[in-house]
């Protein structure tokens, strides 16, 4: 070939190539090193698709020009497949169309071979809207009398919102193929498609699937958004709640593989699919992802919880239980991520009730998105049984919601009964049983006695305590029944968990340090090279995002690990702060303010350990709480009960001494710990007995026992007498 051909070929793969310079280059797969401390730090910052994160490493999928960034970022990688569209089409040497993954003319076929099938389960498939170009959102449903709209828990499964997870769609199809083919033999399959309505979208994103298998009709097709003319959505971006919340978690810039578009919903793929969610009551909507092994949860678009994250975190539970995956918000297990459906179908509440809302990512790191073809059958048995987990507790996520409005009673009058109110509620659709709710108590460590609660109103209760002398501990729990799941107890894990109250007769704050002033705290480094314990109002430095902006308490200060700008967390080791004496001896409670921020949360490895001492900090210390959960950047409360002293086996003295130690086990990752509010609330119980105790009632009936025994020897002998008489 002369220059000048040469040059006019060039110039043709310029002009033909429809985006910009990036799409002529080989995407390839690197392993990024994060053992270097600030490597999590800096990764965050660089808008690349980053597909896991694990303790010491991520991988991500990048252009040979997105290596600069990495490398000016001070973070060190390994290319582990140089190119990785080539890597996914060597595993696919028989050539199968779309690497075994069904097309999307496949998945409509099999769409319309399950209803021909199963006729009476499956319903025909049905658009509810198109794609940019012109293609059709195929849904079907499968549930008894399917053409019926009946009254029953309803689930939402889709996937192939991103072009190249095919993965998520074989197991949704696999799963609904599982129900049809063991409908009537087995009974899960029968219950869920008796009593559950299911609905299914294989392909949301039809036109970039389609587009992927134009450009690699053997798979391995690294497209991802939809086909908007110019630079394509990530429809995964494109959501109506909190969309555009910031750069991190979605992209401004149409080049960027998270472009959220110009406007929320402004993808017709996302507004159709939006509005079926709307026209329906769905219980779960499962965004079926790949790849990594992780079940996230809402939120994704900053660092904080769902009011509902104890809800989660039961299912993500469950879900790890029965796939191995990991489970977590996107910003605990991955990166942040805004205008996500996870959050929409979560956050909106304007439109539709809440619903819960789960992102499966199927597949291991070496599955990528386009696994070996043995694998697709691996990776539906594996996720088999969530999606039948999630169908089955459609039904029954009812809980109920305990009320205490005077609150809860620490203290008890001695030797006279403690009543308080209970209302009970039921949360996620349930319902009190009437007249149900029950006190179970435990004194003294005794056998649990369970009694009925008086009900004033329809499930407005009142709970009586009984009457106890000074020095006596009652454990105690309520539950009530909810009409669908039966029994329901507050604390939830209950007996394991109780309250727990105490006869007082006064209260005295013995200590309370809001750190405005030193009150003789003593901090100490143990192996430690930064962090080092200082009392201070925080810093706040905007470049350094992992310390606390405010105190816990509101007073202004507070103790924190290293009170400087700049990157000041726990290093190489630990650091201890040790209060001043306080006292216990006559029992009382412990309460503080903490602030964690880890970026390691495996294996507790990286804590705040709290722990105590009734000698004067002389002798042995024992641990009381151990905080190793990433606190979402918040202030947590929490507070050290008489029963917790107990169960960890310290006697409480006038000489008590606590002490905070924040590790840094691995000293790769961020430790960021505060304590603020420390307060010790004393109580006084100085009234003489007044209940007779166990053995004094045993020493009343045997006293009764014996009058009535001799009793009747009187009236035995009287008897005897008048019969002796009357011969
Ligand atoms: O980034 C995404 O859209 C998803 N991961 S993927 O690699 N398949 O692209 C994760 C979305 C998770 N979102 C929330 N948990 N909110
Ligand atoms: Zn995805
Ligand atoms: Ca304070
Ligand atoms: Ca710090």
């Amino acid at each position: 070939m002369n220059i000048g051909k040469m040059l006019v070929a060039m110039a043709m793969v310029l002009i033909l190539s429809p985006f910009n310079v990036l799409a002529s280059e080989n995407p390839m797969l690197v392993r990024i090193d994060l053992t270097g401390e600030m490597d999590i730090v800096n990764l965050r910052g660089i808008d690349i698709d980053i597909q896991v994160v694990k303790a010491d490493y991520a991988e991500a999928v990048v252009y040979p020009s997105d290596l600069e960034k990495l490398r000016s970022r001070g973070l060190s990688y390994a290319i582990i497949y140089e190119d990785l569209v080539a890597f996914y089409r060597s595993r696919n040497p028989l050539a199968l169309d779309m690497g075994g993954f069904p097309t999307l003319s496949e998945a409509i076929d099999i769409m319309d071979s399950l209803a021909a099938t199963y006729p009476a389960i499956v319903s025909a498939k049905w658009s509810i809207g198109s794609s940019w170009e012109g293609r059709d959102l195929w849904v079907f449903k499968i549930s008894d009398n399917v053409n019926v709209d009946e009254d029953e828990p309803e689930v939402f499964y889709n996937s192939l919102i991103h072009a190249r997870e095919p993965a998520g769609m074989t197991w949704i199809l696999h799963f609904a193929g599982w129900l049809c083919e063991n409908y009537t033999s087995d009974s899960v399959a029968s219950y869920i498609v008796d009593n559950r309505e299911l609905f299914f979208l294989p392909v949301f994103n039809p036109d970039g699937y389609e587009y992927n298998r134009l450009t690699n009709p053997g798979g391995g097709g690294m497209w991802r958004k939809n086909r908007r003319p110019g630079d394509g959505v990530d429809l995964n971006r494109n959501w109506g709640y909190m969309w555009g919340y910031d750069n991190y978690g979605s992209s401004p810039d149409p080049w960027s593989e998270t472009y959220r578009g110009p406007a929320p919903f402004s993808e017709p793929e996302t507004d159709t699919v939006r509005q079926f969610i709307v026209s329906r009551d769905f219980d779960f909507v499962i965004n079926a992802h790949t790849y990594g092994e992780y079940l996230l949860y809402p939120w994704g678009y900053d660092y904080f919880y769902t009011p509902d994250q104890d809800f989660f975190y039961m299912v993500g539970d469950s879900g790890s239980t029965l796939t191995g995956y990991a489970h977590g918000t996107a910003w605990e297990l991955l990166y942040q991520t805004n205008g996500d459906a996870n959050d929409w179908c979560y956050g909106e509440q304007v439109e539709k009730p809440l619903i819960f809302a789960i992102a499966p990512e199927s597949g291991n790191s070496y599955d990528g998105f386009w696994p070996l073809p043995s694998r697709i059958p691996e990776i539906n048995a594996e996720m088999l049984p969530f999606g039948i987990y999630i169908a089955q507790l459609a039904g029954v996520i009812m809980g109920l919601h305990f009320d205490y409005p005077a609150g809860v009673p620490h203290t008890l009058i001695p030797a006279q009964q403690t009543s308080f109110d209970v209302t009970v509620s039921g949360v996620r659709g349930g319902e009190p049983v009437w007249g149900t709710g029950q006190l179970h108590y435990s004194v003294d460590g005794g056998p649990y006695v369970t009694i009925a609660m008086a009900e004033n109103q329809p499930n407005e209760y009142t709970a009586t305590l009984p009457a106890l002398n000074c020095g006596s501990v009652i454990d105690f729990y309520i539950t009530a029944e909810e009409v669908t799941v039966g029994t329901v107890s507050d604390p939830p894990d209950a007996p394991a968990t109780t309250y727990s109250a105490t006869p007082v007769t006064g209260t005295v704050e013995t200590f309370n340090d809001n750190f405005e002033n030193n009150l003789g705290w003593t901090t100490e480094i143990i192996g430690a090279t930064s962090g080092y314990w200082e009392r201070g109002v925080p810093v706040n430095d905007p470049n350094w995002d992992y310390d606390p902006v405010t105190d816990g308490d509101g007073s202004g200060s507070c103790y924190l690990t290293q009170n400087q700008m700049g990157n000041t967390d726990v290093d190489n080791g630990a650091v201890r702060l040790t209060s001043p004496v306080f006292d216990l001896s006559d029992g009382g409670i412990i309460e503080y303010y903490y602030y964690l921020y880890l970026t390691n949360t495996t294996n507790g490895v990286d804590i705040l350990l709290v722990e105590i001492n009734n000698n004067g900090g002389i002798g042995t210390w024992t641990e009381i709480s151990r905080h190793d959960t990433n606190g979402s950047l918040d202030w947590r409360h929490h507070t050290i009960t008489g029963a917790d002293l107990s169960l960890a086996g310290v006697t409480p003295t006038f000489n008590m001494v606590i002490r905070f130690t924040a590790n840094d086990a691995d000293p790769q990752s961020i430790v960021e710990a505060g304590i603020d509010g420390v307060i010790v609330t004393k109580y006084e119980c100085d009234q003489p007995d007044q209940i007779p105790t166990l053995s004094e009632w045993g020493m009343l009936i045997l006293a009764l026992l014996l009058l009535a025994a001799g009793t009747i020897a009187i009236i035995r002998k009287r008897i005897l007498a008048l019969k002796d008489s009357a011969k």
